[in-house]
């Protein structure tokens, strides 16, 4: 018979107290807002904004939309934001129909250099509607070419620059950035998704006052709930608030507001301040102990939460190494690398991510372990006996630091 769903979620949670996730998109939302997530706001429909709403019995709703816009304008220092987007996708969606048309010309980083499908990847809505001309790393350092930005700006003239990435180990220059999409008379869009934590948290950069619109989701280094938000220049309120709402989506999910609202709280205190910093701290540890072991680091190394490595030299590709580190109770996932000659589906490379780690209160110690076992998995992803000691010491290491 098949299991019922709470058995199912009942798995997970195991699932999830007893394997490492190195998932560089992934966190653990502490429990007040999973709590606020799954409260009765889920009940609610709100759609419009405070005090301008097409349904009775919003007076918690618009209090609590109203905290978030509040706490969220202070974290991000922005003049405006919109806290309602459901999710990464559907706010560059919003962003984009609020500041092109279709057949506009765009720029944003390629996917396989670790841009994002909404950056203009073909199969993707933004590649379809707009005319985007794909940047990538340099082919040596695998790091961003701002020159080269600069001058496919200047010969394109996009109407909007995007910056941000999923899988760039390094800071981005905002300010860089900034000065190319004014020359070139571009909106400048910053989508901060992964490193939205580090910024807030003294790690990285802020992209105001560089960028006009500012994307971030709201789950990953930021350790809140599934969603997104979209800050932005004053110039420009009025636009992307008509563009998230009635323009991409309907009612927005009050429940999710207010673990917004908790999380941009949290972000403001001093201990995340530390939880950042650790980030930064156990992604440079993990990536000291993988060079020391023969792992080919992208651009060398790390300054943010995440690593990308070329497994050219371990004889294994992306898919092997995720498939047999995954049999060990590690979980990452498989990712091109750039200038990869292999397809997306089996690439050669994998990506490795620290805020789910760092949220359970490992340090570099355990870095230096996961390295390790790491290791004992890639020179011999085959070996049962290996798997399965692996598989033990994952378990041993997740005891000591439940998931709360
Ligand atoms: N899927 C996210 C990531 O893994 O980076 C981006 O949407």
């Amino acid at each position: 018979m098949a299991k019922s769903i709470k058995q199912l979620l009942k798995d997970e949670d195991k699932r999830q107290q007893e394997t490492i996730s190195l998932i560089a998109s992934e966190n653990i939302a502490p429990p007040e807002i999973r709590q606020a997530a799954g409260s009765s706001l889920m009940n609610k429909y709100s759609e419009g904004y405070p005090q301008k709403r097409y349904y009775g019995g919003n007076k918690v709703a618009d209090v609590v939309e109203q905290m978030a816009v509040a706490v969220g304008r202070k974290l991000f220092r922005a003049d405006h934001i919109n806290v309602q987007p459901y999710s990464g996708t559907p706010a560059m969606m919003a962003i984009y129909f609020a500041l092109m048309k279709p057949g506009d010309t765009a720029m944003g980083m390629s996917l396989p250099h670790g841009g994002h499908l909404t950056h203009g990847h073909k199969v993707n809505f933004s590649g379809k509607l707009y005319k985007f001309v794909q940047y990538g790393v340099d082919p040596d350092s695998g790091l961003l070419n701002y020159d080269e930005i600069e001058t496919m700006a200047k010969i394109f003239k996009p109407k909007v620059i995007v910056c941000g990435a999923t899988a760039y180990p390094r800071q981005i220059d905002f300010q860089r950035f900034g000065k190319i999409a004014k020359k070139a008379g571009a909106y400048l869009v910053a989508d901060i998704s992964h490193i939205a934590g580090l910024i807030v948290g003294g790690q990285h950069p802020y992209p105001f006052p560089h960028a006009d619109v500012v994307m971030s989701t709201t789950h990953k280094t930021l350790r809140g709930p599934r969603g997104a938000i979209i800050a932005c220049k004053a110039s420009l309120a009025a636009a992307i608030d008509k563009a998230v709402f009635p323009g991409v989506q309907g009612g927005p999910h009050d429940n999710i507001t207010a673990a917004k609202a908790l999380c941009f709280q949290n972000a403001m205190k001093p201990e995340f301040k530390r939880y950042a910093a650790q980030i930064v701290k156990n992604a440079q540890a993990l990536a000291r102990a993988l060079q020391k072991l023969d792992f080919n680091l992208i651009t060398g190394g790390t300054d943010t939460h995440l690593i990308l490595i070329d497994l050219t030299n371990k004889n294994i590709t992306g898919k092997e190494a995720e498939t047999a580190l995954g049999k060990a109770g590690i979980i990452l996932n498989k990712n091109m690398i750039p200038n990869d000659l292999r397809s997306p589906f089996d690439p050669s490379g994998i990506r490795l991510g620290v805020p789910v780690v760092t949220s359970r209160g490992m340090k570099e110690s355990q870095m230096e372990q996961i390295a390790l076992m790491i290791a004992k998995v890639i020179d011999k992803p085959k070996s049962k006996s290996v798997l399965s000691a692996v598989k033990k010491e994952v378990a041993a290491c997740t005891k000591k630091f439940p998931i709360k």
